[in-house]
């Protein structure tokens, strides 16, 4: 079901020292940059490698607001790891066979993400305790 991890969600106070930091210190280079009103972030990729079906990235997440996502988790756990994203060819798909398991999905259906993919979550509850994003590359 799953093809690579398409980036690993870190959330961060400040995008642009954040985006320096991982800039000089593992010398990546960001690929896109996106506000994502409906999932309340600012948020950059950094390119790792390319890979099945699609790349891998990292991604920086810093929110827009203290009540989104991000801004609570900011509050409660500080800066982190937020999210894993796992590509997968079809997410609409993923989601039937997963929610089939029993597995509690945030979103019934594909939402916009980064760099014109399709995603969606699944709750972190259910996964280890591991907030979980499936992500289907545009033309994939
Ligand atoms: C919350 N919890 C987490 C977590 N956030 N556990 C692991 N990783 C996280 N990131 C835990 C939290 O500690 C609570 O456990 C429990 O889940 C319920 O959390 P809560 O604080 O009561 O609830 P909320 O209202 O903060 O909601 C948490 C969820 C929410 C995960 C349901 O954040 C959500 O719907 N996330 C999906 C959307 C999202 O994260 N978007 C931003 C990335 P205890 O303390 O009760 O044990 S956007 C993105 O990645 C894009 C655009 C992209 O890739 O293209
Ligand atoms: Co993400």
């Amino acid at each position: 079901m799953f093809m690579r991890i398409d980036h690993v969600g870190i959330a961060c106070h400040n995008l642009e020292e954040k985006i320096a930091f991982f800039e000089r210190t593992f010398e990546l280079t960001v690929v896109a940059r996106e506000i994502n009103e409906e999932q309340g972030v600012k948020e950059a990729m950094l390119h790792i490698a390319d890979g099945n079906g699609g790349g891998s990235y990292i991604q920086l997440l810093e929110p827009l607001g203290p009540d989104t996502p991000v801004g609570k988790f900011l509050a409660k756990r500080g800066e982190g790891v937020h999210h894993v994203a796992f590509g997968v060819p079809d997410v609409a798909r993923a989601l039937e066979e997963i929610g089939g398991k029993g597995i509690r999905l945030l979103d019934e259906k594909p939402r916009h993400g980064s760099m014109g993919s399709s995603i969606a979550f699944l709750h972190p509850k259910d996964v280890a305790g591991m907030l979980t994003e499936l992500v289907q590359a545009p033309d994939h």
